[in-house]
């Protein structure tokens, strides 16, 4: 009986997950649209983003930095009211200076990572029930390996984006508060199935509650100014999920849609464990 029960959510399930594709397929086709390019970096000996993300790829699908953009711009956290950062790449003359970190609606800024953090170091946040943060940041090798370092912000609440503080201003992952309505991060999903091996760290698939945040640090409201390429900081961040459907302006129908297909999915994989238990 409890078998039957199964097979039958299993096939739900899959039928269910077919469903979000096809839907995943209208929405993105909506998105490679607005999809940001990229340009050649104005030095020339540093990698693409493309370039950097295929080395770091041990296994699975490669993931591609053009068709892959999400459009996601704010976060919360997952159940457990923590969320962990990892610094993967930064290529730029600014790389000792660009700060990183997360920014809420009333644009207070809690820093993750400052100027002398790089690769593979980490930061931890923890959400707390009174709506405070504590940030702790360790430094690991390769690279800088800066004291570890702790700092509480009281009233952060737990509903963010992401910023890049740089020598040109503060950039975000919400295109509305950069200069000229301009793109200056973008925002790619863990898939389940793409393994990555951050430098310094284990490998591991790239799953569905992480995701990538890639900026660029020169401002692109002013023709000529910037490169485009996207690889000046990048960082993983896990055990966050996004707020809003995505960036993308309408169409109000498939958004909706999606967001119901998301619940539904949810609904059912948990379903789907009570079984198993
Ligand atoms: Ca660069
Ligand atoms: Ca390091
Ligand atoms: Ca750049």
């Amino acid at each position: 009986m409890l078998k039957q029960a199964e097979e039958f959510m299993n096939r739900f399930f899959r039928s269910t997950t077919v469903g979000l594709l096809a839907l995943g397929t209208v929405f993105g086709s909506g998105e490679v649209a607005k999809a940001v390019s990229f340009g050649t970096s104005f030095d020339s000996a540093e990698p693409s983003l493309q370039e950097l993300l295929d080395d770091i790829t041990v296994g699975g699908p490669r993931i591609d930095t053009v068709n892959n953009q999400t459009g996601f711009n704010l976060f919360t956290n997952t159940a457990s009211g923590g969320s962990v950062a990892t610094f993967m790449f930064e290529f730029g003359d600014y790389r000792g200076i660009n700060r990183f970190g997360i920014y809420n609606s009333s644009g207070m800024k809690a820093e993750l990572f400052a100027g002398i953090n790089d690769v593979s170091d980490g930061a931890s946040v923890f959400f707390l029930e009174n709506g405070d943060i504590t940030v702790s940041t360790i430094g690991f090798p390769p690279g800088n390996v800066p004291s570890p370092s702790i700092q509480q912000y009281n009233a952060f609440g737990n509903i963010f984006g992401f910023y890049l503080e740089t020598v040109e201003g503060t950039f975000f992952t919400e295109n509305s508060r950069n200069p000229g309505g301009v793109q200056q991060a973008v925002v790619y999903q863990g898939n389940n199935q793409t393994e990555l091996g951050i430098p310094g760290r284990q490998p591991g698939v790239f799953t569905d509650n992480e995701y990538i945040i890639a900026f660029e640090d020169l401002l692109r409201s002013i023709p000529g100014n910037s490169d485009s390429d996207f690889q000046d900081l990048v960082v993983m961040v896990e055990s966050i999920k996004p707020t809003t459907p995505a960036a993308v302006p309408e169409p109000g129908t498939v958004t909706s849609l999606l967001v119901f297909g998301l619940g539904s999915a949810w609904t059912l994989r948990r379903q789907r464990k009570k079984l198993e238990n």
